[in-house]
């Protein structure tokens, strides 16, 4: 049971070390939404939006989540006395469509603030048993395969267990095909499109074949289910979900259409962490493997998404990279961290969200904030 009598929302410029680059976009600075939520009975925690700064990877902004937000969401829950998190995402939901990512950190937020009120660790209340996650990283697209391979190999040597390569029709087997000869047979790779191709390019993607990839994610369209089903016929790599899948039901589209044979689970893109449970539910009772994708978050939405994964069928590495691998400083304490055996320790021990929010640097990083309340 908890009543939010005020949300303070934040948008915070975040440095990247390096560019970042997709298919569709490149990203230097992370511009992130964060907010507050306040309890009446005095206890708060932070939360992060995961919408990016334009319209590329799904149809929301941080500019159309902090609208969304002030002007439907947090009318719906401020002042509101509400039994438990996992009702919260219907409150949101109803007769409002989309926007989920604003749904999401509202959602997950008050997941959050149920660990901290009942000092109970976040992966426990969502029922995460695993204590070490396996982790993988993103590689954006480099100017050349040489460029690539010296990252991957890199990665490699920092121990991930799962390296992603991000590809375009311009740059994709030859790049891929020079990682996986410099990273021998036996290292997890995969490739991610982010909705760069067409059917018309099923017989140059199925070149990626030969080289064993783990998965290919997102070749085509979100939309475009049915031409991805045809594509995963013409296709000895497994096709993996991400903009796809925006909701309960479209994981079990994908199941029946069998369109994809893996899910990338990011609760922002689904609407929070009842749906994101929901899809590990029906993905595990039809043996889809899933895995907690990465929105380039801060360390406080990685803490959400370290929580996420703990679930028992998170069974392939996911994008939980530690602070260091974005960011020169973190904005929480300790920064997350990974193992040379590439796993991420889960916070089980300590409550909430597990890690210390640092005031002082997110104050010197701000660029607008917005009261709420109720
Ligand atoms: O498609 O998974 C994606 C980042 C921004 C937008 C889309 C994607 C990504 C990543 C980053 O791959 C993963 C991470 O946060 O480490
Ligand atoms: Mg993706």
């Amino acid at each position: 049971m908890f009543c939010i009598d005020r949300i303070s929302l934040r948008e915070i410029h975040l440095e990247l070390k390096e560019p970042f680059r997709i298919s569709s976009g490149v990203e230097s600075t992370r511009r992130v939404l964060l907010l507050e939520l306040f309890e009446r009975g005095g206890g708060s925690v932070w939360a992060e939006c995961v919408a990016p700064a334009f319209p590329n990877y799904s149809p929301e902004t941080i500019d159309t989540a902090w609208l969304a937000i002030r002007e439907w969401f947090a009318p719906r829950l401020l002042g509101r006395r509400v039994e438990a998190p996992d009702a919260v995402y219907a409150l949101l939901s109803r007769d409002i469509r989309g926007h989920n990512m604003a749904k999401a950190a509202l959602e997950m937020g008050t997941w959050g603030l149920t660990a901290e009120l009942e000092k109970r660790s976040l992966a426990s209340l969502l029922g995460g048993t695993r204590t070490h996650l396996p982790t993988g990283i993103s590689l954006g697209i480099q100017r050349t395969p040489e460029l690539l391979v010296e990252r991957a190999l890199a990665a490699v040597a920092a121990g991930y267990r799962k390296i992603k390569l991000k590809i375009q029709p311009t740059q994709d087997i030859e790049y891929v095909r020079a990682v996986r000869a410099a990273v021998g047979p036996d290292v997890e790779i995969m490739a991610d499109a982010n909705a760069a191709y067409t059917l018309d390019d099923a017989d140059h993607l199925a070149e990626l074949d030969p080289l064993d990839l783990l998965m290919l994610e997102q070749p085509l369209g979100a939309d475009a289910l049915l031409q991805l089903a045809e594509l995963q016929r013409r296709l000895a790599t497994p096709l993996c979900l991400d903009e796809s899948i925006v909701d309960l039901s479209r994981a079990k589209d994908m199941i029946a259409l069998e369109c994809g044979r893996i899910i990338n689970i990011k609760p922002g893109r689904v609407g929070g962490f009842l749906p994101s449970k929901e899809i590990h539910d029906v993905c595990q009772a039809a043996a889809i493997p899933v895995w907690c994708g990465g929105m380039l978050e801060s360390g406080v939405g990685r803490a959400y998404n370290v929580a996420l994964a703990s679930l028992p069928n998170f069974s392939l590495p996911g994008d939980l990279s530690p602070s260091a691998r974005y960011w020169a400083r973190d904005i929480v304490t300790p920064e997350w961290t990974m193992n040379a055996d590439g796993l991420v320790p889960v916070p089980h021990d300590r409550p909430g969200l597990g890690v210390e929010v640092d005031r002082e640097m997110i104050e010197g990083l701000t660029v607008r904030t917005e009261e709420l309340v109720a």
